[in-house]
C-alpha cells in the first residue's frame, strides 16, 4: 500500500531497525513494485556552471566559495543535444541538465533551455532539467516543451535547513516541487547525507519527503561530495551502512518510487553499490562526471552491471509504448 501519513516514530523505527532486517524487507518491498535487475542509468549535464548567489554550504558552484570550478555561460542548445546524444548512446535513458541558478529567470537563457527541452525530448529519453526555483507559469511553459522530471532537493531537514543554506528557505523549496507537480511534471527530489546533520535530521528529511501529498516519482540519495573551498570541505565520509539506511528507508516508505545512489559513488566500492541496490536503489547517474565533480566512468558501471547481472532500464516513455 502507498502510504502519505507516515508518522516520524513510524520512519524512525524502521530506519533504526537491525540493518540486515531493513535491507530485507526493503528488498521485499522493491520486489513487489519493480524488476529488481533493472537498473536506471541517468546523464547530468551542466549546462550552465559555477557562479551561483546562493551559499549552499555543499556546493563548489556557489559564486562566494574559492574552488577550482570554473565559470561558464549557458551553453549553446547544438552542444548541449550532441552531449544528449553521446548519453544516448553509452545507454542512458534519462538526461538532467542542471543550471548554476537560484531560481529561472524569463529571460533569453530560459528561451534556450525551452529549446535544449525540445531537442533532448525528440531523442525519446526522459529529459530532467535542475535550474533552481521556477513559478508556476515556468513549470508550465517547461511541461509545454516536453519535460519529463524536474529535479529540486530538500537536502536535508527543515530544522538543519537554515545551517546549510541561509538564502532561501524550506518553504521555497517546498513551494517550487508544488509547482512542478502541479504541471504534471514528474518529481525528483531528494537529499544529501554527511553535511554534520544528526540522525533525526534524516529521517526528518525522509518523513517530509514521505508525506508530501503525492511521493516524488524520483529520490536521489546523495553522499556528500566534499569540495576544496566550500565550508563542508572537511566533512568525514559516511559509511556504507548510513547511505544503505537511508536508501532502505526511502525505499519502504515510498515503495513506487525510483531511489537514485547518486553523489559519492566514486569512494565506494562495487561491493558498497552492491549492498545499495539491495537495500532498493535503482538508479544511478552514469558517465565520468556528475555536474563538476568526478563520477565512476561508463566503463566501470558497465563491469558493475555484468558482475551484478543488471540491466538498465528503459526510458518510462518507450515502456508506455
Ligand atoms: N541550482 C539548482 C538547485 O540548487 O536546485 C540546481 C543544481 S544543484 C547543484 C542540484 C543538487 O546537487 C543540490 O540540491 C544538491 O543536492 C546536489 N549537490 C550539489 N553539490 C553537492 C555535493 N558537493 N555533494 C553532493 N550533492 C551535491
Ligand atoms: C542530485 O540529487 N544529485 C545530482 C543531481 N541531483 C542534479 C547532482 C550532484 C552534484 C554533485 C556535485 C557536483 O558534481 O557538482
Ligand atoms: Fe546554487 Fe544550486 Fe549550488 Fe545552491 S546547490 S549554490 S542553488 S547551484
Amino acid at each position: 500500500m502507498i502510504r502519505t501519513d507516515w508518522t516520524r516514530e513510524e520512519i524512525s523505527e524502521i530506519f533504526n531497525s537491525p540493518v540486515l532486517e531493513l535491507i530485507y524487507r526493503a528488498a521485499t518491498a522493491h520486489r513487489e513494485h519493480h524488476d529488481p535487475q533493472e537498473v536506471q542509468v541517468c546523464t547530468l549535464l551542466s549546462v550552465k556552471t559555477g557562479g551561483c548567489p546562493e551559499d549552499c554550504a555543499y556546493c563548489p558552484q556557489a559564486a562566494r566559495y574559492h574552488t577550482n570550478v570554473k565559470v561558464h555561460k549557458l551553453m549553446e542548445v547544438d552542444e548541449v543535444l550532441e552531449k544528449a546524444q553521446e548519453a544516448k548512446d553509452s545507454g542512458s535513458t534519462r538526461f538532467c541538465m542542471g543550471a548554476a541558478w537560484r531560481e529561472v529567470r524569463d529571460n533569453r537563457d530560459f528561451d534556450k533551455v525551452i529549446e535544449m527541452v525540445k531537442g533532448v525530448n525528440a531523442m525519446d529519453m526522459e529529459v530532467c532539467c535542475t535550474l533552481g526555483m521556477l513559478t508556476p507559469e515556468q513549470a508550465e511553459k517547461l511541461k509545454a516543451a516536453g519535460l519529463y522530471a524536474y529535479n529540486h532537493n530538500l537536502d536535508t531537514s527543515e530544522e538543519f535547513y537554515n545551517d546549510i543554506i541561509t538564502t532561501r528557505n524550506y518553504k521555497d523549496r517546498l513551494d517550487t516541487i508544488e509547482n512542478v507537480r502541479k504541471a504534471k511534471i514528474s518529481v525528483c527530489a531528494g537529499g544529501i547525507i554527511g553535511m554534520g546533520e544528526n540522525e533525526s535530521d534524516r529521517i526528518g528529511m525522509l518523513h517530509t519527503l514521505a508525506t508530501l501529498p503525492e511521493h516524488p516519482e524520483s529520490v536521489p540519495v546523495n553522499a556528500l561530495v566534499p569540495v576544496e573551498g566550500t565550508p563542508l570541505e572537511d566533512q568525514e565520509k559516511v559509511s556504507v551502512w548510513e547511505m544503505v539506511r537511508m536508501i532502505a528507508t526511502a525505499r519502504i516508505i515510498m515503495p513506487k518510487a525510483m531511489v537514485r545512489l547518486s553523489a559519492g559513488r566514486v569512494r565506494m566500492s562495487l561491493e558498497e553499490q552492491a549492498l545499495c541496490f539491495m537495500a532498493g536503489a535503482n538508479s544511478i547517474f552514469a558517465g565520468d562526471k556528475l555536474l563538476t565533480t568526478p563520477n565512476p566512468g561508463v566503463v566501470k558501471d558497465q563491469e558493475m552491471f555484468q558482475v551484478l547481472q543488471l540491466k538498465s532500464r528503459k526510458a518510462h516513455k518507450e515502456q508506455l509504448a
